[in-house]
Order: structure tokens, then C-alpha cells, then sequence
């Protein structure tokens, strides 16, 4: 079948499985401080949140070049459908990594999207962004725009009814979109066996008459060309593709999760031979492109964006409880109404001693 070969044109060892493919030098190193940031920021909220800084976090480690590669496709005008573990697709198109920091503080002005760009907040309920960008890929559209939706979602979320019923409709009306599936494998604990009796998740495209292709979701220059042709075909009216990016997340599926309970040691460190940056450096290096002075600027670099990004998300002010009542619900019921009261007198006499 088509779409069961993996597409792939970076080799583990830095070499273009063509020989006569080019790759623009400015967009790989590009990619790669990307890649190194993304690595970088992921570690660091790791460690926040085992300071006790963050609430929880969800990683991304592993996965940087299906989320990178990806996001650098989109066009200004582009709609971006994030989960939970897509900040560095989110980065990458330009959300604030003070407002991601913020988002895992639990604070409401992490939620805010910029003012420049079309990125929704982080989904968590599973699968339910996939008809929304449908949706919205179907009003731009109906509205002559020349805007695209990108879905991000895992695995699992193709066993949601939200996958299907958002896949039907985009390619019932030709929607400019694309579902971008990262397959790490699990959801969870449960892996994709599991999970689904379909061999790929790319063949779940076929029922629905939709363009789809399976590729190495650690090859940035394969999730890139991937995402941009299927962008442009989204652009040009043949309607939705359905992109699966085999890869892998090294780490639990949240800093509240316990991955040796369902998964060998031996298996995520298996998966640090096909890594995403590794492979891009040793690419980098045979061009000639990359060198250890170079390499380590870019290191240093990152590392200062990101703790000063960090050190500015910590100096927010504190929050104002009274929000929680607030935004909700347009008419609250008696119990609601009840401890909002309780909770402005204790507020009182908290201020008052
Ligand atoms: C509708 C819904 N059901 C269940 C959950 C609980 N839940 C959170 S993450 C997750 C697994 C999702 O796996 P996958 O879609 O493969 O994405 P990944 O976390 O691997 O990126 C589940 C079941 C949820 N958030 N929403």
C-alpha cells in the first residue's frame, strides 16, 4: 500500500538517501537552532516542575522535528490546532515561551494567543481540536481566504469519534487542512497495538477518500517537505491530507506518569540511535555548516533564551483568586453564589490582619 512506506530523506549516519536532493543551508540551520531550543526549553520545564515551579508538564522529547519540521511549513495566515505536547510546534510559529511557561503555572495569561498569529490555546480533551480545525479550515474557505489549518494530535486520539467525524467532514467539503498525527506509540500506557487494529494510521484516510503518506517523524526534512506539499495542495482546493509522523517520546507521558511500568528501559534508549538532532548535526557537519565552536554558540544561545524566558514567567505577580468565580458560568447557581460570598469575607479578613 502507498502510504506504508515511510518517507525519509535524512539517514541516521547525516547522509540524503538522494544524492540529487537539495537542501536550502539557510533553512537547515535554521531547523537545527530550533530543534536545539525546543530540546533545551523541554529540559528545563522538566526540571521546573520538579522544583515544584510548574503543576505538571507534558514532554516532548523526541519528538522536536515532527513538531519543528512541521510548523515551519505553515504560512503567516495559517491556523495551528495544538494538544498538550506541542509547545515546540507552537514555538516554533510564534507563541510566546513566557505563555507556555505560563500555561503550565496554571495561569490564565498563558492561554492568550498572540496577537500576530492564529494559534489556539493547547487541547487537552483528546481529538476534540481535530472538527474544530476542520471547521475552521472549511470557513476560510467558505469566506475565499487563503488560510490552512494544521491538527496536531497523537495516536490514540485516532480512536476518538472526534478523529473520524472531523476527517469525514474536511474531505466531504475539501477543507484546507491537515492532520498531522505524531505516533509516539503509546497513549499513555497503551500502546498502539493496543490501541488500534489498523496497521498504519495512515490507511484510517482511505475510508474517507483523503490523500495520506506515513513518514519518519524524526527527519525534519521529510516532516517539513511533507507538511509544506500538503499545505499547498490544502491551498490549491484538493482538499485534506492526512499525515502519520512515526516517532517516539523518550520520556513519561506526563511528569505524573511512570513509563517503566508499561515499557522497557531498553526500548526508549533504542530510540536515541534514530534522534532527530543527532541526525541533523551529523548532516550539518558533513556540509561543512556545522563545527564545535558553531555547535556550542548555538547551545549557549538557546540556553540564555530560555532561562531568561523562564526568570520572566517567574516574576509574574500572583494571581487574583477571586478570578476562579469569574469567566465560567453567565448565571450562577445558589451553591456557586454561596462560596464566591464565603470567599469574599475570607478575603476580607485575610487583608484585615
Ligand atoms: C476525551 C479524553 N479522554 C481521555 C483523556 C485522558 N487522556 C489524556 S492524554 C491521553 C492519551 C492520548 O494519547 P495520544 O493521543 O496518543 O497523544 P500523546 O499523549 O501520546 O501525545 C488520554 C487518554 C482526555 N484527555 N480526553
Amino acid at each position: 500500500m502507498e502510504q506504508q512506506r515511510l518517507f525519509q530523506i535524512l539517514e541516521l549516519d547525516g547522509t540524503l538517501r538522494d544524492d540529487n536532493m537539495v537542501i536550502n543551508e539557510k533553512l537547515a540551520m535554521e531547523m537545527y537552532k530550533l530543534l536545539v531550543l525546543n530540546r533545551i526549553f523541554d529540559r528545563k520545564l522538566v526540571n521546573m516542575q520538579r522544583k515544584g515551579q510548574i503543576g505538571t508538564y507534558a514532554s516532548f522529547e523526541g519528538q522536536e522535528a515532527s513538531q519543528v519540521g512541521s510548523a515551519m511549513a505553515l504560512l503567516e495566515q495559517d491556523w495551528m490546532f495544538p494538544t498538550y505536547r506541542d509547545h515546540a510546534a507552537m514555538l516554533t510559529f510564534g507563541y510566546e515561551m513566557v505563555k507556555i511557561i505560563w500555561y503550565w503555572m496554571g495561569r490564565i495569561e498563558g492561554c492568550i494567543p498572540p496577537n500576530n498569529r492564529n494559534i489556539l490555546p493547547p487541547y487537552v480533551p483528546i481529538a476534540t481540536q481535530i472538527p474544530q480545525a476542520a471547521g475552521a479550515a472549511w470557513a476560510s474557505k467558505y469566506k475565499n481566504e487563503s488560510a490552512c489549518s494544521l491538527a496536531y494530535f497523537g495516536d490514540g486520539a485516532t480512536s476518538e469519534g472526534d478523529f473520524h467525524e472531523g476527517l469525514n467532514m474536511a474531505s466531504v467539503f475539501k477543507a484546507p487542512v491537515v492532520f498531522f498525527c505524531q505516533n509516539n506509540g503509546y497513549a499513555i500506557s497503551v500502546p498502539l497495538s493496543r490501541q488500534t487494529a489498523s496497521e498504519t494510521i495512515a490507511q484510517k484516510a482511505i475510508a474517507y477518500d483523503m490523500n495520506s503518506i506515513r513518514i519518519d517523524g524524526n527527519d525534519v526534512f521529510a516532516v517539513y517537505v511533507t507538511t509544506k506539499n500538503a499545505l499547498e495542495a490544502a491551498r490549491s482546493g484538493k482538499g485534506p491530507t492526512l499525515i502519520e509522523a512515526v516517532t517516539y517520546r523518550y520520556g513519561p507521558h506526563t511528569t505524573a506518569d511512570d513509563p517503566s511500568r508499561y515499557r522497557s528501559s531498553e526500548e526508549s534508549e533504542s530510540w536515541r540511535s534514530r534522534d532527530p538532532i543527532l541526525r541533523l548535526e551529523a548532516y550539518l557537519r558533513r556540509q561543512g555548516l556545522l563545527d564545535q565552536d558553531t555547535e556550542e554558540k548555538i547551545h549557549r544561545e538557546a540556553d540564555r533564551l530560555v532561562n531568561d524566558g523562564i526568570q520572566y514567567a517567574l516574576n509574574i505577580p500572583k494571581p487574583d483568586p477571586t478570578i476562579m468565580f469569574k469567566n465560567v458560568l453567565s448565571e450562577k447557581p445558589w451553591n456557586i453564589q454561596e462560596q464566591e460570598s464565603n470567599f469574599n469575607s475570607f478575603m476580607e479578613r485575610y487583608h484585615h490582619q
